[in-house]
């Protein structure tokens, strides 16, 4: 068994090998173009980037380190966590190991909650938890051994340390917003007999009496670890941490974008929709019932939240695995019914309006459901989960970017005249 320092310090040696030969036969080939609608449409299509942790497949979805995600939904957050690293699921001896690395470091310094409980009593969720990251970054061990002259070939291994410990930090940050938000009254500490997504849902302090809710938190947080790195949180954290901002910086960074109503607020907007639903109707609908308000929506100029994307033309597999746990355990539940009927619904209604380009549901659209449904009725606080868990892809990609020396992000931006006059 070797530790996950030990293990990257193997790999990445021969990662930067590949890297170069790459570059040394490929370096001039061309992988993309860019047309100036892609210049105007948030860069839509352009390949301007490596990213090897996980891809995004059109058709087919999430594939994390060459692995679909569909094969690999049983596996633990922690286990996610070192493949997205290393490439590799963890032996029974490094998955202990990163869990008692993730353990050592979950305490989460007393001045957090101070600020925390200093904030206005409205402030959203996600403006909590990402300030308590920010918050934080007096403990980097990365920006201290740079003050210090770390040498560059060594930056992964401070910002893997910082990684580790934000990681390990984030259940307990996470919980301790949901209580202090929602006046759930003290904290509630934590489990060190509980894996990380079970002792989440350890802290939460909601009833789960079957252990349903942890087995639901380490799916969840399992799902959403990482989807490549163009994504809206993905890159703008990595181009912060290109900057050599440490991970506190870069994370909380990358979680605000991912506090957008069109990234990953949208498991919020999507159970208030399903919500508006079943109050409008008194209980769950018919389809035809269901077609019109979905029509109604459409052309009051909103979206249908929970549904396109960016890089999807299916279905997403994220989608499929939650819609799975819940006609597992709990079909029946009248929130539920009404999102897989809304899948029996949207795709048709987003095709015949002609404008979405993919009409297919995406990991927001049926999480939702099964965290009310075992509990946790706050939808406001769902991003917070989505944050807890794609940090480690966040992390992952710092680490790997900044092994591979990755420079500063800086494409080049050109005026509407430069346009006129060249293009
Ligand atoms: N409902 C209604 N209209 C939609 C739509 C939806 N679910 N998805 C796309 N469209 C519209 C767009 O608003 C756009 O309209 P305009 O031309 O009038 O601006 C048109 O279809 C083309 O958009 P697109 O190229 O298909 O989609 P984008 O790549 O621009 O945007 C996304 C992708 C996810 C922002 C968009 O599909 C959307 O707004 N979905 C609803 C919000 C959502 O579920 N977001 C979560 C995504 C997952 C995540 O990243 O967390």
């Amino acid at each position: 068994m070797s530790t996950l320092l030990e293990t990257l310090s193997k790999k990445i040696p021969d990662w930067r090998y590949e890297a170069k030969q790459l570059l040394d036969e490929k370096g001039d080939k061309i992988v993309s173009n860019v047309t100036v609608a892609q210049a105007y449409g948030g860069m839509r299509g352009v390949k301007g980037l490596v990213c090897d942790t996980s891809a995004v497949s059109p058709d087919s979805g999430l594939i994390i380190r060459g692995r679909p995600l569909l094969e690999i939904t049983d596996i633990l957050p922690e286990e996610v966590f070192y493949l997205l690293l290393t490439g590799d699921i963890p032996d029974k001896g490094a998955l202990k190991e990163l869990q008692s690395q993730l353990s050592d470091h979950a305490e989460v310094p007393k001045y957090v909650w101070d600020v925390l409980r200093a904030m206005p009593k409205d402030s959203h969720p996600m403006a909590m938890f990402d300030t308590a990251i920010l918050v934080m970054e007096k403990e980097s061990v990365f920006r201290k051994q740079y003050d210090e002259g770390l040498k560059k070939q060594d930056y992964w291994k401070a910002i893997l340390e910082d990684g580790i410990r934000l990681v390990a930090k984030l259940p307990a940050v996470g919980a301790g917003v949901y209580r202090i938000r929602f006046d759930k009254g003290e904290l509630i500490s934590s489990d060190k007999n509980l894996d990380w997504g079970a002792n989440f849902a350890h802290m939460l302090g909601i009833d789960d009496p079957d252990g349903m809710l942890k087995k639901l938190m380490r799916l969840y947080l399992m799902l959403h670890c990482d989807h490549e790195g163009g994504n809206v949180s993905a890159f703008s954290g990595l181009t912060v941490a290109s900057a050599l901002s440490d991970p506190y910086y870069a994370v909380s960074a990358g979680l605000n974008g991912l506090a957008g109503p069109l990234h990953g607020l949208a498991n919020q907007e999507c159970l208030k929709f399903v919500l508006e639903i079943e109050n409008h109707f008194g209980g769950s609908p018919s389809q035809d019932e269901l077609r019109k308000f979905v029509w109604d929506r459409l052309n009051s100029g909103r979206v249908i939240p929970g549904y396109g994307h960016a890089v999807l033309r299916c279905p997403d597999p994220r989608f499929t695995a939650f819609i799975e746990f819940g006609r597992k355990h709990i079909k029946g539940d009248p929130v539920f019914d009404i999102v897989s009927d809304l899948f029996d619904v949207v795709p048709d209604v987003l095709k015949e309006q002609g404008k979405a380009k993919n009409p297919w549901p995406n990991v927001d659209a049926a999480s939702g459901s099964l965290l009310y449904h075992f509990g946790m009725t706050e939808f406001s606080f769902y991003t917070v989960l989505f944050s807890i868990s794609r940090a480690m892809g966040m992390v992952s990609q710092m680490v790997i970017n900044r092994a591979l020396g990755i420079p500063l992000t800086r494409p080049k931006s050109i005026t509407a005249k430069w346009i006129k006059d060249n293009a």
